[in-house]
């Protein structure tokens, strides 16, 4: 497949334009990457590809439809080339399961950021049961691959590692969550991940300069 039979429209920060990034390399996709700078505007190329959401990430595949959402794009991908492992579970049930992961960043005051904690704690302890169950004593949620389970929560780890910096504690622990912690040093140093996952320090800084952004849109509809 030439690379500009393939493009995908992503954003560095994004854990959403990881997934297919992994996805693509998994099945050793060469593909042409857009970065979309969203925090100055969008491309032409965006507006024409997701007219509706206008989000990032979009998969253009030679002259078919664009293909939105990134774990729709997963699947996509997964079902288009049959290069490299499987990444969907044949497994309906396991297909089905999905973890709910909270933002504890956006959780307005004292109260509700505990609550936020409490309910990612929560998340966290189930993924550690299901890890066990998914994964058999293998590295990874799919087996001795990475699979669907591991890029659509893996992509969160490198806000994960922000949001502990940010509030100086952990959520992915030795001593609680043994097994996630194993898995998500396999994940980050997985071949077709390292070079998507973005840096923590880099994350931070981007998170700082979007939060003052947010705090900074609030202070001005105060004013008015
Ligand atoms: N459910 C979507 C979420 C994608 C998403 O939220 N993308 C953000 C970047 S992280 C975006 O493009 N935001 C631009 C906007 O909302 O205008 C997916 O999984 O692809």
């Amino acid at each position: 497949m030439a690379t500009s039979e393939v493009k995908l429209l992503g954003s560095w920060p994004s854990p959403y334009a990881m997934r297919p990034r992994i996805a693509l390399s998994v099945k050793s996709v060469d593909y042409e990457y857009i970065d979309e700078k969203l925090w100055e505007g969008k491309s032409q190329l965006l507006l024409q590809s997701n007219p509706v959401y206008k989000k990032i990430p979009v998969l253009i595949h030679g002259h078919l439809k664009p293909i939105c959402e990134s774990l729709i794009i997963v699947q996509y991908i997964d079902e288009a080339w049959s290069s490299g492992p499987s990444i969907l579970p044949s497994d309906p049930y396991e297909r089905a399961w999905f973890p709910a992961v909270k933002s504890i960043g956006v959780a307005k005051g004292e109260e509700a950021k505990k609550a936020a904690i409490a309910q990612v704690e929560e998340g966290l302890a189930l993924m550690e049961e299901a890890f066990g169950k998914c994964s058999k004593g293998k590295a990874f949620f799919g087996g001795d691959e990475i699979g669907y389970l591991d890029i659509a929560f893996g992509s969160f780890l490198g806000w994960l590692r922000v949001t502990e910096r940010f509030n100086e504690m952990k959520l992915i622990d030795e001593g609680k969550t043994p097994g996630l912690a194993d898995w998500a040093d396999s994940f980050c140093s997985h071949a077709a991940v390292k070079d998507v996952m973005p840096d923590t320090d880099k994350l931070a800084e981007f998170g700082k300069m979007v939060i003052a952004k947010i705090r900074a849109a609030g202070a001005a509809a105060e004013r008015h």
